[in-house]
């Protein structure tokens, strides 16, 4: 072991993410100075499987506070990673799992061990003087992943105003990056415009897309597939239109509550066909229930040339439940957040057995996020396929798209 790559000294603090909730903010230092730091996003349309967050559920910031994970940081945690190399992440990440010992980070946190473990992998880059978006790169020719980037958002970011959580565009044709960002720009205008014009602009939701008032899923689609045209670009041969459906949030034993309508699978897979067929949707995230792995297998095997079906909450970036998808052949694609498994180690084994397994990987931002940019580091280094992190506005998501511009510069 090097001793310049010793850990020295631990640091956290509580700070804010975007919505204002308190977070978790940690610090690695090595003897020689090498330092990283890191912030936990958080999640509201969480998955049932996800890693757990540890909050105080005391009156101070309305039961969010997060001082219980940062004393166990100092007073338990530190003591156990001060001395070990910053360099092993896996036995880094290994000393955070015997610690918990439980099947979702109950007693460490997710929050706790997701800051950590970035922590030290941005720290292990600066004193290897590598940028974080070329550590540990796992291709020979890095580039930029392909971005989905939301135009409307609703359910649990929105006060639950529109029932489907995310509309979003990605690119298709051989668009540069820039040309893709200059799309999204007049297609996010074109959008506000329409909606302040028909008196329909209710809002702006917690990843920055906008939440109309009096449109159901159709009527947004078909302003997206308005503002594709007006850019002079063809929909689902330019850009093509996703969804994440986040049908865990309006479900509720057996039947989906959409728009205030009680309808069963059945009626939602009718809904998610015409998308489908008229409206140009080509990746839907999240279609049903996320213990429902049948209507998930189903639905892409009714539509196998026309879209991909990705999976969030049913894997929660989870092995064992990435496993059991692709034994049902439920999914084309995942979402990979760090903060469901709660370490970079587990990440990078998701992430390495869907690609083994030929399923897309979107690493993905939550909609508590914050102005931390190391996601846009790992998703070129771990070469995934594309990059979700919400809409084109708010600093803590432009600031992952601007950091892809600045990566796209080195890489030429
Ligand atoms: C999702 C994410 C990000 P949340 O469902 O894909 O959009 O939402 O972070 O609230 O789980
Ligand atoms: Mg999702």
């Amino acid at each position: 072991m090097k001793d310049s790559s010793i850990i020295e000294k631990v640091l956290s603090r509580r700070v804010f993410d975007s919505r204002g909730n308190p977070t978790i903010e940690t610090e690695i230092i090595t003897k020689s100075g090498a330092h990283g730091r890191a912030i936990s996003p958080s999640g509201a349309s969480t998955g049932k499987n996800e890693a757990v967050e540890i909050r105080d559920k005391d009156e101070k910031f309305n039961g969010k506070d997060v001082k219980r994970g940062l004393e166990l940081i100092d007073n338990e945690i530190a003591s156990l990673l001060i001395g070990r190399s910053c360099e092993d992440q896996k036995a880094f990440d290994k000393i955070l799992n015997d610690y918990d010992q439980t099947s979702q980070k109950k007693r460490i946190g997710g929050n706790v061990s997701t800051s950590l473990s970035i922590a030290n992998y941005l720290c292990a880059s600066n004193l290897n003087k590598t940028p974080a978006f070329n550590f540990y790169a796992k291709s020979e020719k890095l580039k930029i992943p392909k971005p989905e980037i939301q135009i409307f958002g609703g359910g649990a970011h929105s006060g639950n105003q529109n029932s489907f959580q995310d509309f979003l565009i990605y690119p298709i044709n051989n668009f540069s990056y820039e040309q893709f960002l200059n799309s999204v720009y007049n297609i996010f205008n074109y959008t506000k415009e329409k909606l302040k014009k028909n008196n329909n602009f209710f809002g702006y939701c917690d990843e920055g897309g906008f939440y109309p008032n009096k449109l159901d899923q159709f009527d947004i689609c078909e302003i997206i597939n308005e503002g594709i045209l007006k850019s002079n670009l063809t929909p689902n041969q330019d850009l093509g239109i996703s969804i994440d459906v986040a049908a865990s949030n309006f479900y509720n034993q057996g039947s989906y509550n959409l728009y205030n309508d009680e309808i069963d699978k059945i009626d939602l897979t009718n809904i998610l066909s015409k998308l489908i067929n008229d409206f140009n949707v080509s990746l839907i995230e999240d279609p049903f229930y996320e213990e429902d792995f049948n209507s998930f297998a189903l639905l892409k095997k009714q539509h196998t040339k026309s879209v991909k079906i990705i999976g969030d909450d049913l894997v929660c970036s989870n092995y064992d439940l990435l496993n059991k998808a692709i034994r049902n052949k439920c999914v084309d694609g995942i979402i990979v957040k760090i903060n469901q498994c709660g370490t970079i180690s587990e990440t990078l084994e998701v992430i390495q057995l869907a690609k083994k397994n030929n399923i897309q990987t979107i690493l993905s931002a939550r909609s508590g996020d914050t102005e931390d940019v190391f996601l846009s580091q790992f998703a070129v280094a771990w070469d995934v396929d594309m990059i979700k992190v919400g809409s084109f506005s708010r600093s803590e998501r432009t600031s992952k798209w601007n950091e892809l511009i600045r990566i796209e510069e080195k890489l030429k």
